[in-house]
Order: C-alpha cells, then structure tokens, then sequence
C-alpha cells in the first residue's frame, strides 16, 4: 500500500501540503476504494475518522472548483481553521473541539417553512444531493479582526430559495441553528437569546455569492465548522455565517438575529464588511490572518464590492456596516 507508516506523532500532509495537492490526494484515495482501509488502520485522527465514515454523502467530496471565485492570499491550513473556530452553543473560547463533536448530525432534517408555497422537511442527505455541489474559494472576515480563506463546498443558496418557493410577501430568510442543551452546553447558559438566528434579504440570498456549505478541504464539513449546513456570505461579518442549520423560514418581517439580541449597538442586521467603519470598541481597517501574525487591510465588502455593492444602492438610510 501507498501510504502505509504513518507514525502518530507526525504531522498529517494536509498540515504540509499546499491544499490543492491535498485535494489531489483525497482525490486519488477515493479512486482507490482504500479511503476506509485507512481509517480502519487507524491511520487517520480518530475525529476524522468518525466524521468520514458517518457521513452517507461523502462520495460526493471533492466536488469540482468552481473557478470563478479567487483568492488574493493563501488558503488557511486546516490545522488553524478548524482549530480556532467560534461556536457559542459549544464554547465561548475558540477551542470548541472536541465539544462539537457531540453533535449528531445525522440524521439531520431541515424545516423550511413561513412564507413558501409548500412549507417541507427535508433529510439533509436528500438535500445535498438534489443540489449542485460545487467547491468555492472564500475568504472569511471575522468581526473580531481575524480571517481566514478556505475552500467551501456547497451549493448556491438560490437553488434552497427556489426549492423552498416563497411567496410574494417573503421579504427575508431566517436560518437558525439547532436547539439541544444536552449535547450544547453554551445553550444552558439563558442570557443568550438561542437559537443562534440569522437572515438575509430574499435579494441577498439570491446574489451568487450566497452559498450553503455542506464541506470544506474537500470533504464533509467538520462540526466545529458548523455541520452538517452552514451559511457562508463571505462579504459579511463571519457571525452571519449562521452553523448546524436546522430550520429555514421565510418572512415579510425582519427577523432579530443572536448578536442583535445580544448588543444590538455593536452588531446590526447587515453586518457588511466596511474598513472605514470601526466597531464602537476596535477598528476595522485592518485583520490578522489567521495563523499568522501578518496583518492585511480589510477591503470594502471583504473585496466582493463588485458583486454586492449594487445590492444595497437603495438602502444607504441603513446602518449597513456594523
Ligand atoms: N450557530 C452558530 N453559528 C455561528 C457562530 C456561533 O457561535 N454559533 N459564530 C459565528 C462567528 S462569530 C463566526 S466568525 C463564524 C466562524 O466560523 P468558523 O468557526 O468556521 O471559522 O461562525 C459564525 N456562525
Ligand atoms: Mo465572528
């Protein structure tokens, strides 16, 4: 066999390689049929190894590039993405594995309901695979100040908002996470206002950048990435990147979102990345790339002004960036 001694102790060619080699890698194991050989010879951290074997849609990981959307930095290793990650109902640190892990994610059924012609339950796994897979490359601001660039797989949210059939009077999607203080324990703590909740405007939702994320580094999505749905609006903070989404609904009303609820003065219903516009207690004009020290100037929009500035022409009474 190819990759046979792998000592525990040393560090995993994903951590070494650039991703794209990686990919390849999965890329030629999965060819080979030898993927769960090599779980089973315990050659994979036993995290991955459960999250691999679970999952009843991984055979459609890679899924193909889509070549449109580039980066102007490196990928972030998954070593640093996946391991400093923000998951209230987990942890307030940013250490929220192996906490997350807890969560079963399947089975899993989505609740779409509200304002649609046919409100439905659907199995994520039905789901996933009546939508396009596709993988993007998308960089992530956080509010905080940090940012990463991972590759996504997922699929347009549109294709969910065409599923789902709104009606005229739908003017917003609302996303929350699930609810179960047994397995989060962040959600024993009441002053939170859970579910995590999160929404867009139908028009935001259905600009092409809008992606649901079903995976990453060309394989399902880890829990502490918010499996097994999460959003992924890569020109707004990373808090609306809402995780472990279990129920969609569509409103005429503007839903109030988690960090709305929490301090609705420093964190508002757009959330649009804006250097020039400070959060009340740091700045914004610049972020540290996440597992560096190197500090980058954020861009307008996170550098998607092209394609999402047009989406708010009519809406500058609004308080778009914070
Ligand atoms: N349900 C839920 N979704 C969430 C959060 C959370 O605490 N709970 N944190 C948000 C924040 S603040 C950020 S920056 C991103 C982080 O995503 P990552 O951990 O994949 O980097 O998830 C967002 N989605
Ligand atoms: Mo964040």
């Amino acid at each position: 066999m190819l990759i046979k001694t792998r000592r525990r102790w040393e560090i995993r060619e994903s951590e070494a390689t650039p991703e794209a080699v990686f990919t390849d890698r999965r890329r030629f194991i999965a060819a080979l049929g030898i993927g769960s050989g090599l779980i089973g010879a315990g050659l994979w951290p036993a995290r991955e190894a459960a999250a691999q074997t679970r999952d009843p849609t991984a055979d459609l990981y890679p899924a193909k590039r889509n070549e449109t959307y580039k980066l102007d930095r490196d990928v972030t290793a998954e070593k640093f993405s996946g391991d400093y990650n923000n998951y209230y109902e987990f942890s307030t640190s940013k250490t929220v594995t192996p906490a997350s892990d807890a969560l079963k994610t399947r089975p899993w059924t989505v609740k779409i309901g509200g304002l649609v012609e046919k409100p439905m339950e659907i199995g994520i796994d039905d789901l996933i695979r009546r939508m396009p897979l596709e993988e993007r490359l998308y960089r992530l601001r956080c509010v905080e100040a940090w940012s990463m660039a991972v590759p996504w797989t997922g699929f347009p949210l549109r294709a969910l908002v065409d599923l789902a059939k709104p009606t005229s009077a739908a003017k917003y999607i609302v996303m929350q996470t699930f609810q179960d203080k047994a397995t989060a324990p962040g959600q024993r703590q009441f002053w939170y206002p859970w579910p995590y909740t999160e929404g867009l405007t139908l028009e935001e939702a259905r600009n092409d950048l809008a992606l649901m994320v079903t995976g990453v580094y060309g394989k399902p999505l880890p829990n502490q990435f918010g499996a097994p749905l999460r959003l992924a609006v890569p020109w707004k903070y990373g808090f609306k990147s809402v995780k472990a989404i279990n129920a969609i609904s569509f409103t005429a009303e503007r839903p109030k979102t988690f960090w709305e609820g929490l301090q609705a003065s420093e964190y508002g219903f757009w959330a649009n990345v804006n250097p020039a516009v400070p959060h009340p207690r740091w700045s914004q004009a610049d972020e540290r790339i996440l597992g560096s020290n190197d500090r980058r100037p954020t861009l307008l929009f996170n550098g998607y002004a092209e394609e999402v500035a047009p989406l708010y022409k009519d809406l500058q009474k609004e308080r778009l960036y914070a």
